[in-house]
């Protein structure tokens, strides 16, 4: 009895991702929300110029993704998810591969990006050993990565500060480049023109170890949570071309990329790449209810099912793969973007997007500014010694002022829902351009 707690007691809940100590003594609350904005618990309205965290690309509490998680939760709360099923899993599963690139055929469902990455890595190496290669064992990721916060994510994943403190990670695992190059490519516009080249690095990397021995290739197609790192024409081609010739899967890793963030469905449309094993979440829920769907092809998904048929194909998932809530949430989201064409609205706003955004060149501390779809960051010069501050006290500031943004070190990050209107965009830039004049 001893540690129980009064009720607006902000200790118990240690938080993720956030300085707990900084924020409680000064919390930021938000206690609704509607279409573009949350309100606040003082009663403030707020852009909401992050779809939430990247997820949110309907915008916020839409009656349709409302209404059928209220049905569903009075209808069909819970079914196990082996050995039973129930149909909206198989629906949202069908609604998926329908607006998937070609040949992208079954799903796997999860509840998270970081789960859809550890399946993605087990059905690479699975599938590997079930068609009698089981030497490759290698997996192969990038630096300054986000794959989630499990051990085989972080494994893969490339930013430090989420890998550092726990231990040895999966074991044969390597990195290739980013490809964030501030000297040649600042203030580019869409696509930066140079370093297409650092594709090849992954030809050192097999001629390192021999194609026989890796199993598979992980990026982001766009890298976000690192502070929005977009790839040179042509490299994820040339990746491509190089797994394809090695016998390596290629798996994309789209759980921001995804349903629509860059102005097509998914990021493999955008640039006309498609991998072996789409990993994807956030958007495909809207990001009401927690859940996540790894995508493979036909090919992958068919060798498994080879041997007896009374014998389970694949040892993997998780007691809510297909929740029906998270289902009914699914189909409702996806209903939502096919009937407002929220999966290509990006493409219509993003010369908009990048022209407003662009016009902050010039403004205090601002070292580059880069745009895809309706993904944009400005990444600011550090405050020597205090890495992260300056940018951090821009967050502070935008969210005083009525517009959440996001940071990551230095580099403000935007991904407004895809209703965003090109006055809320203006809202955006037009706060920002104001508090960049008075950031230390
Ligand atoms: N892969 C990628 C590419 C991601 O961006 C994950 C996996 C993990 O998903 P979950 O659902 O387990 O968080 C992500 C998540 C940010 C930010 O502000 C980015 C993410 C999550 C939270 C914050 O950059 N990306
Ligand atoms: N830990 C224990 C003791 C369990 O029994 C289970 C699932 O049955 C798990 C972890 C995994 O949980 P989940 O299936 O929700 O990922």
């Amino acid at each position: 009895m001893s540690n129980r707690t009064v009720p607006n007691d902000l200790s118990a809940f240690w938080m993720p991702f956030t300085a707990n100590r900084q924020f409680k003594k000064a919390p930021r609350m938000f206690v609704a929300a509607k279409d573009m904005y949350y309100t606040t618990a003082d009663g403030r309205q707020v852009l909401d110029g992050t779809a939430g965290l990247w997820c949110v690309n309907a915008g916020h509490c839409r009656p349709k993704i409302v209404e059928a998680i209220q049905n569903q939760a009075a209808e069909l709360d819970y079914a196990p998810a082996f050995q039973m099923g129930h149909p909206k899993a198989f629906e949202l599963a069908n609604r998926i591969v329908d607006i998937a690139p070609e040949g992208l055929n079954h799903v796997l469902f999860t509840n998270s990006g970081s789960e859809s990455v550890e399946t993605a890595l087990k059905v690479a190496l699975a599938y590997q050993r079930v068609k009698g290669e089981g030497a490759r064992t290698r997996l192969i990721g990038r630096e300054r990565a986000y794959h989630g916060v499990n051990f085989g994510g972080i494994s893969v994943g490339g930013i430090v500060t989420n890998r550092k403190m726990f231990g040895t990670l999966l074991t044969g695992v390597d990195h290739m480049p980013h490809t964030h190059n501030l000297a040649k490519n600042a203030f580019s516009k869409g696509l930066p023109q140079h370093g297409v080249e650092l594709a090849d690095e992954l030809e050192r990397i097999i001629t390192l170890h021999d194609a026989s021995t890796i199993a598979a290739v992980i990026v982001e197609p766009v890298a976000g949570s690192t502070g929005v790192l977009i790839p040179p024409p042509g490299y994820l081609q040339r990746l491509r071309e190089i797994t394809k010739k090695h016998g390596i899967l290629l798996i994309f890793d789209e759980v921001i990329t995804g349903y629509g963030r860059l102005g097509t469905p998914f990021g493999a449309d955008y640039f006309g790449v498609t991998p072996d094993i789409m990993v994807t979440a956030k958007g495909l829920t809207n990001g009401v209810i927690p859940m996540g769907a790894v995508l493979v092809s036909s090919e992958i998904h068919d060798a498994f099912m080879t041997g007896p048929e009374h014998v389970i194909e694949f040892f993997h998932g998780y007691t809510y793969s297909g929740n029906p809530i998270a289902s009914a949430a699914g189909l409702a989201t996806l209903e939502t973007y096919k009937d407002e064409g929220l999966l290509t609205r990006g493409a219509e706003l993003a010369p908009y997007f990048e022209q407003a955004l662009h016009s902050l060149k010039g403004e205090r501390h601002v070292i580059d500014i880069r745009n895809i779809g309706l993904v944009g960051a400005i990444e600011l010069e550090s405050i020597p010694g205090a890495p992260t501050k300056r940018a951090f006290a821009a967050f502070v500031k935008a969210f005083e002022q009525g517009v959440l943004i996001r940071t990551t070190g230095d580099i403000i990050a935007l991904s407004p829902p895809l209703i965003v209107e090109k006055q809320q965009i203006d809202t955006v830039v037009e706060t920002l351009r104001g508090i960049l004049k008075t950031l230390e």
